[in-house]
């Protein structure tokens, strides 16, 4: 009867937060619930008018040079003997991944560039695989992917006026850091000890305040979704939010990611990067595929109706 009684007033207390519409419009979404699920195995995503950017590795990517649009720049490189090259074993969806070579002391080959056009919010699903005997670097990394806020040139992926990062812990942890050291806001390590409590890997990365997520296991592939949305200026009214295999681990919707002086500032700028800062402590190697960058939310992908 008391479970009875609970259910009760839960679903009636979801009716009135349906009603009054702030549940309904705040709520995330999770697992199927975006755009793969309208293109089993990825399969013509790119057409969606929510994608920005599909890549998943079936053709040769599409390089171009700095800051141009259309491609990937800085020091995109593919192929046997540059450290990334592309291989049929194990994708996530189509026929190909991409492999790459890490040799000890290696800490990856360079970060990969893609303009976007400029949003608001941008929502960033990645695909990593680590071999079977995989052993982390015995430090910071690796990164994975970021996004990019920044007034006049690019400087650096960590010297933009906004970054997010999605990143990888030697743990086996996933964790999305944030910076902006060109902003009112710089002691993120701080704000997040004050505002959200402690960081499950500490320094500038946000809590898991949702769930926590599944670890990283060597050999078998790991989906990664997180989402930027800007704040107004000056107002903490911006929201980050990461997904790990389809389940949200973590929700803030209070975020001061853009100061006075920044009303202008968009994301425009996407970094894949798969950086380790101590070094390979062998040679091994690991995998991406399935990248996709959109202005709604994306989701694991898909399998088609057997
Ligand atoms: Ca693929």
């Amino acid at each position: 009867m008391k479970v009875r009684t609970s259910s009760l007033f839960l679903v009636a207390a979801a009716a009135a937060l349906l009603a009054t519409g702030s549940y309904a419009q705040d709520r995330a979404p999770q697992g199927d619930e975006g755009i793969a699920a309208k293109y089993p195995g990825d399969v013509g995503m790119e057409k969606d008018p929510a994608v920005l950017l599909l890549e998943d590795f079936e053709d040769q990517p599409t390089v171009v040079n700095w800051m141009q649009e259309g491609g990937w720049f800085g020091g995109a490189r593919f192929g046997p003997g540059t450290g990334a090259q592309f291989t049929e074993e194990n994708p996530v969806a189509g026929k190909r991944c991409l492999q790459y070579v890490l040799k000890t002391g290696t800490k990856g080959v360079s970060g990969m560039f893609h303009r976007i056009k400029p949003q608001d919010t941008v929502f960033i699903r990645t695909y990593r695989r680590f071999e079977e005997n995989w052993e982390w670097p015995k430090g910071y990394g690796p990164h994975d992917v970021g996004v990019h806020g920044y007034l006049g040139e690019f400087s650096s992926p960590t010297g933009s006026d906004l970054h997010v990062l999605l990143d990888f812990w030697l743990t086996g942890d996933t964790i999305l850091r944030i910076g902006t050291p060109k902003q009112t806001m710089t002691k993120w390590n701080d704000f997040m000890k004050e505002n959200y409590g402690p960081t499950p890997v500490g320094g500038n990365g946000f809590p898991w305040n949702v769930s926590v997520p599944d670890k990283i296991v060597p050999g078998k592939w790991h989906c990664s979704e997180f989402m930027v949305k800007l704040s107004t200026p000056g107002e903490r009214d911006g929201a980050v939010r990461l997904w790990v295999n389809g389940k949200l681990v973590s929700d803030f919707t209070d975020v001061p990611t853009r100061d006075v002086d920044h009303g202008d500032m968009q994301l425009s700028l996407i970094l894949f990067s798969h950086y380790f800062h101590p070094g390979s402590p062998k040679d091994q190697v690991h995998w991406v595929d399935q990248f996709v960058v959109a202005t709604h939310y994306i989701g694991p992908v898909t399998r088609a109706e057997p």
